[in-house]
């Protein structure tokens, strides 16, 4: 059967149309979709940070953080950074020092935090009282030993670098001035981590906008406390004799202490951790030296970030989560009951015997929907 040639024109323009209507939205959605997928192997950069909006973060000694955003949906900015760096003596447990190597006079340093694609400009400081050169190493920047070469500083002199932060996530950094000195300072309590959020905010497993209600920087750090015969604590007069010590103390690999922000105590009793039931609460936790494994008593990580990279999917429900030696990840949890609680690292014998561990005491009403004793403890019937 023949058809007129209109009519199949006609009919031809029709199912035409029909199909680009059926496949515009696919298509639309697919271009969208493509323009918030770039690789992370094709991303491109223009400029220096030489003319953008710069301003000043003022530094504050961990668990707690700056102040900041959590979103910043505008251009990205210069961040302006100082840290002095202090060599002083600190006590780590109860009669027991080190000659401590520290930026800003606390361990860990202070945590920066800026969005991705800010430029962070640091001015690192040496007074003439130190004795020792530093720098830093930034894991979250981009360039040579990341930043250690062109930041080296002998004590009287400061210097000044910047770079982009590229990639968002938590990051540690650390000195780094080459050779043996590299362990020697960082375990001296030369670390600590910077925290780049995307500039959309942080995002829940599905994809949604999640916010914390206050968030905590929390550090374990490995010391090697030099021993006399009789297995007592040295004391040691000056950084330099603590450097020779340290260079055979460390090599046992056999840390004396482990702890949480520089000495035993540094996050309990009166200096631990708080919250209220209800808050969404956002743990850092970094290692700069040594594996651990971080464990919150009666809660867990509703939304853990893998090594702290936020531009993955957060993993929900973790019971521990592992932090790999030059690493820090991050975790965010909302407490649903009241009490004294203990993140600690879960070797256990490190945690309480060595000083791993922090409390977080969270304020509020206890939930029966979730636990209640349904007996007390009474003679076995
Ligand atoms: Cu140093």
């Amino acid at each position: 059967m023949k058809y007129p040639i209109t009519l199949v024109v006609n009919f031809t323009l029709i199912n035409m149309l029909k199909l680009i209507l059926a496949f515009a939205p696919i298509v639309f959605f697919a271009s969208c979709k493509n323009t918030h997928t770039t690789s992370v192997m094709d991303e491109k950069f223009e400029g220096n940070g030489d003319h953008l909006e710069r301003f000043t973060q003022v530094m504050v000694p961990p668990p707690l953080l700056p102040k900041f955003d959590q979103v910043d949906k505008e251009d990205p900015k210069v961040v302006l950074v100082t840290f002095v760096i202090q060599e002083k003596k600190i006590e780590v447990a109860p009669g027991d020092s080190i000659w401590a190597f520290t930026f800003n006079g606390t361990v860990p340093g202070p945590m920066i935090v800026v969005h991705q694609n800010d430029f962070i400009e640091l001015t690192l400081k040496n007074p003439a009282t130190n004795t020792q050169t530093h720098n830093i190493d930034f894991h979250a920047s981009t360039g040579a030993m990341g930043g250690g070469d062109i930041s080296l500083v002998n004590p009287g002199q400061q210097v000044t670098f910047r770079f982009r932060a590229t990639r968002a996530g938590v990051f540690v950094y650390h000195c780094a001035p080459g050779g043996t000195m590299v362990p020697i300072h960082v375990v001296s309590g030369m670390n600590g981590a910077i925290m780049v959020l995307p500039r959309e905010g942080l995002q829940d497993e599905n994809g949604n906008l999640v916010k914390f209600d206050r968030a905590y920087y929390i550090a374990e750090q490995d010391f090697y406390l030099p021993k006399d015969k009789d297995g007592k604590v040295k004391n040691i007069a000056t950084p330099r004799q603590s450097i020779q010590e340290l260079a055979e103390s460390i090599k046992s690999l056999m840390p004396t202490n482990i702890v949480f922000n520089g000495r035993e105590g540094a996050l309990t009793g009166k200096n631990a951790l708080t919250a209220t039931v209800g808050e969404n609460v956002l743990f850092i936790t970094s290692q700069a030296n040594r594996d651990t494994r971080i464990h919150l008593i009666g809660g867990h990580a509703d939304l853990y970030w893998p090594g702290g990279k936020f531009n993955n999917k957060p993993y929900t429900d973790f019971e521990t989560w592992p932090v790999p030696a030059g690493s820090a990840a991050a975790v965010m949890y909302k407490f649903r009951q009241p009490g004294t609680y203990i993140l600690l690292n879960h070797n256990l014998i490190e945690a309480f015997d060595f000083g791993a561990l922090a409390q977080v005491k969270v304020a509020g009403t206890w939930d029966s929907t979730l636990m209640k004793q349904i007996q007390k403890p009474i003679p076995i019937k």
